[in-house]
């Protein structure tokens, strides 16, 4: 007899992480969190706090510690919702450092030395070029196909390191047969690559000992007021979108994020008015924004007991998906099983 159901399709897969090395900015969360909120409807989710890769830098123990607990927060106010999503430290699931050495041993030297976010960050810190910065593609592989992860929303610095992903996946399935899937990147048109507020030449970054070129998701209404009205732009005074217009270009992609006005729109807003103007209005669009998330988050902190609870039951999903499939690689590579 035939069946008259058919299967309902299985949802996609996504993964992506985060590292807890300080309060993520305006970039972070319009390059990459923002998706991952909107994602959490259409696809199966599962967020990392990627506490592994975060003392590839050197960091205070205290400090990170406290800066994990405070990150669940603030995923949580941004609107991660665990009903949908599993949300998770990466140090608490084995499975990605079990999958990650095997990876080491399929990527080679060359491939690593290429990575421009090594090269970057070796030259940044120059005392501490250790084998885990080095290696830190790997791991960041491992979390991708340990989950069979579809799609991995990122920021557009990512992207290299997703390619070097899908490489080693269709390296290794090319030797042991069908093993992982590909993932493929999912980065936003405009907010790819959200630029710093005191050099729109350079990506807004955590670590920039600028305070005015990076607006954080905590920042207070009246500093994140203060910041943008600083922005440096350029001195024609005229709000258009186009090439040589870094300063501009950055705070009118800013803008239409927030707002979800799109860029013409906002060129003929501010036609004709100074920059003074189009600073405040960013300005005041962005706190506003992220009022909510601010209150939410400050409300969440009060309540350890349940960030416990929802890192915790997320560790515990995110290992019962990603066994199998450690188990799998380490029979294909040739490993005796263990018995448990
Ligand atoms: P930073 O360099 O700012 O210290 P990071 O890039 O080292 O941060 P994460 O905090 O782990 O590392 O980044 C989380 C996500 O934010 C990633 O998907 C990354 O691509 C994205 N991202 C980081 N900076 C920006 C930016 N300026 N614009 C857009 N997306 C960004
Ligand atoms: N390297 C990433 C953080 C990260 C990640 C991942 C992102 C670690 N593992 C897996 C996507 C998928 C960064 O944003 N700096």
């Amino acid at each position: 007899m035939e069946n008259a159901q058919t299967p309902t399709p299985r949802k996609k897969t996504i993964l992506s992480g985060i590292q807890p090395t300080s309060t993520p900015h305006i970039g972070n969360y319009l390059g990459a969190l923002k998706n991952w909120i909107a994602l959490q409807d259409e696809y199966d989710c599962a967020y990392m706090i990627a506490d592994l890769h975060a003392i590839t830098i050197k960091n205070d123990p205290a400090k990170l510690r406290q800066q994990g607990l405070s990150l669940v927060a603030l995923l949580l106010a941004c609107g991660i919702d665990p009903q949908k999503s599993i949300l998770f430290f990466q140090s608490h699931v084995p499975t990605h450092t079990q999958l990650a050495w095997v990876l080491n041993c399929f990527t080679q030297f060359g491939e690593l030395s290429r990575m421009t976010q090594f090269k970057d960050k070796a030259e940044k810190h120059k005392g501490n070029v250790n084998a885990g910065l080095f290696t830190y593609p790997c791991l960041m592989a491992a979390d991708i196909l340990v989950y069979n992860a579809d799609l991995v929303p990122v920021g557009a610095d990512q992207k290299q390191h997703l390619e070097l992903a899908r490489n080693i996946a269709a390296r290794f399935n090319g030797l042991y047969g069908d093993t992982f899937t590909l993932p493929e990147p999912y980065i936003p048109k405009t907010t790819a690559r959200i630029m710093s507020l005191a050099d729109p030449t350079r990506k807004m970054s955590k670590s920039d000992e600028n305070p005015n070129a990076c607006v954080t998701l905590t920042d207070a209404p009246e500093d994140i007021l203060r910041k943008f009205r600083r922005a440096v732009t350029d001195s024609e005074a005229e709000v258009a979108y186009r090439e040589g217009k870094d300063g501009v270009n950055n705070l009118i992609s800013i803008y239409s994020a927030v707002t979800g006005k799109e860029i013409p729109a906002i060129e003929a807003e501010f036609a004709g008015r100074g920059y003074g103007d189009f600073k405040t209005a960013v300005g005041e669009a962005v706190a506003e924004h992220l009022r909510p998330i601010r209150e939410e988050y400050t409300r969440l902190m009060a309540d350890k007991g349940y960030l416990v609870s929802v890192y915790k039951d997320g560790a515990e999903r995110a290992l019962r998906r990603t066994q199998r499939l450690v188990e799998k690689v380490y029979r294909k590579v040739g490993f005796v099983k263990m018995e448990r």
